[in-house]
C-alpha cells in the first residue's frame, strides 16, 4: 500500500501556486509512490475528507498507517523533500504533529 495524497479535483492546474500540485510535484520529485484521492473543488462537498480529517482544506498526506498529515502545502512539500515523509515501510517515520485547523 502506498501513501495517499488527498487533493482537489483541479488536476490540470500544474503551477507552483496551486497547493495540491505543489505537494504532488514534491512527491513526484522525491520518487515516492502514492495514490491520489481526489476530492471536490468545493469545500462544502468534501464530506468524506471532512469525516476522515475533521478539516476542509486540501492537500493532505495519509501515511500507510492511516495517519493524516495536514499542514500548509509549503510545509508538506518541505517535509517530503527533507525525507520526513517517505514511501514504503519507513513512511511511518513522519510525525503527524498537531493538526491544522481549517477556516
Ligand atoms: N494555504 C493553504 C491553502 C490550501 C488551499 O487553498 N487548498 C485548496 C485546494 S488546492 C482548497 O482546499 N480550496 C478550497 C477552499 O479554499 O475553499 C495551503 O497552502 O495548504
Amino acid at each position: 500500500m502506498a501513501v495517499k495524497l488527498h487533493r482537489c479535483s483541479v488536476m490540470w492546474l500544474k503551477i507552483s501556486a496551486h497547493p495540491c500540485w505543489k505537494v504532488q510535484k514534491a512527491l513526484d520529485d522525491a520518487g515516492i509512490d502514492y495514490e491520489v484521492v481526489e476530492h471536490p473543488g468545493s469545500r462544502s462537498k468534501r464530506t468524506e475528507y471532512i469525516e476522515l480529517t475533521g478539516q476542509k482544506l486540501l492537500p493532505a498526506i495519509q501515511l500507510e498507517d492511516g495517519t493524516v498529515i495536514r499542514r500548509q502545502s509549503k510545509e508538506l512539500a518541505e517535509m517530503i523533500r527533507s525525507g520526513q515523509i517517505k514511501s514504503g515501510a519507513s513512511s511511518g517515520s513522519a510525525s503527524a504533529g498537531p493538526s491544522e485547523t481549517s477556516s
